[in-house]
């Protein structure tokens, strides 16, 4: 049997967490798992959890802890036959804790991108609020403006990419990330990617997949 491959990807609001997991997921056929998204479903379902969740949403604040690792463990737990990447959870070092008692993992994708381009690109962000998929006016605009491709539904930018709660988040983000960050150092298994456009950062993320994912199915292939 392959041994499973298991990795998370952190970065700032706007950073890309999203975009490199769908490719992430496209290209290696993993399950790409958004905390995010997670929040979403929940507010839409208004879930205890999600209920509590908006108010921080929309103050542009992190959900806290407890409320994340409830709503994140068990969605983990219906994926322990899976090969997956986790998009924007850890983002604090007490779930860093929480998710390394529940699983080990093989690598921590850290992308570092300046500030100016994330506030720029957030600003051109619109979602269609149902299946979740993302556009930006410039990066990949939808074929109608306003309008999502597949359904043809209108597209509304999320509370948390306005103005006001954006600086927030980025302000905010900076001060609980490095302790993540040098946890996963501590594992040896931090790979940081700086630069301003994600095409340029993939075809890197690209090549240290490909030496990682490989290594562990031929691993289990010798171990089996
Ligand atoms: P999310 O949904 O995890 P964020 O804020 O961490 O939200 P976000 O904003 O979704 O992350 P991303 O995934 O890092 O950003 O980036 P993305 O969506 O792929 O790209 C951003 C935009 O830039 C898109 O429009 C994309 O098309 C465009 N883009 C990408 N690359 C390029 C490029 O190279 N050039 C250009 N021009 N554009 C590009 O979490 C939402 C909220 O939920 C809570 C928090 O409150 C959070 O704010 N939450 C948690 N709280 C506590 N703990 C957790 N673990 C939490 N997880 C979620």
């Amino acid at each position: 049997m392959s041994r499973l491959f298991r990795a998370v990807i952190m970065g700032p609001p706007g950073s890309g967490k999203g975009t490199i997991s769908e490719r992430i997921a496209h290209s290696f056929g993993l399950k790409h798992l958004s905390s995010g998204d997670f929040v979403r479903e929940n507010i839409a379902a208004k879930t205890e959890a999600g209920v509590l969740a908006k108010t921080y949403i929309k103050k542009g604040l992190l959900v806290p802890d407890h409320v994340m690792t409830r709503l994140l463990l068990p969605r983990l737990e219906e994926m322990t036959k899976y090969s997956w990447v986790l998009d924007g959870f850890p983002r604090t070092l007490a779930q860093a804790e929480s998710l390394n008692s529940a699983c080990d993992l093989d690598v921590a994708i850290n992308l570092n991108i300046p500030l100016e381009t994330l506030k720029e690109r957030l600003r051109h962000r619109w979602i269609h609020p149902l299946s979740g998929r993302v556009y930006n006016m410039c990066f990949n605009p939808p074929r109608v403006q306003g309008i999502d491709d597949i359904t043809g539904e209108p597209l509304i930018q999320q509370e948390d990419d306005r103005p006001e709660a954006l600086v927030a988040r980025l302000r905010h983000y900076k001060d609980v990330a490095k302790p993540v960050a040098d946890f996963y150092k501590g594992k040896g298994i931090l790979y940081t990617f700086s630069d301003t456009e994600t095409d340029r950062i993939w075809p890197n993320i690209s090549t240290l997949l490909s030496t990682k994912i490989p290594t562990i199915q031929s691993d289990a292939r010798y171990a089996s």
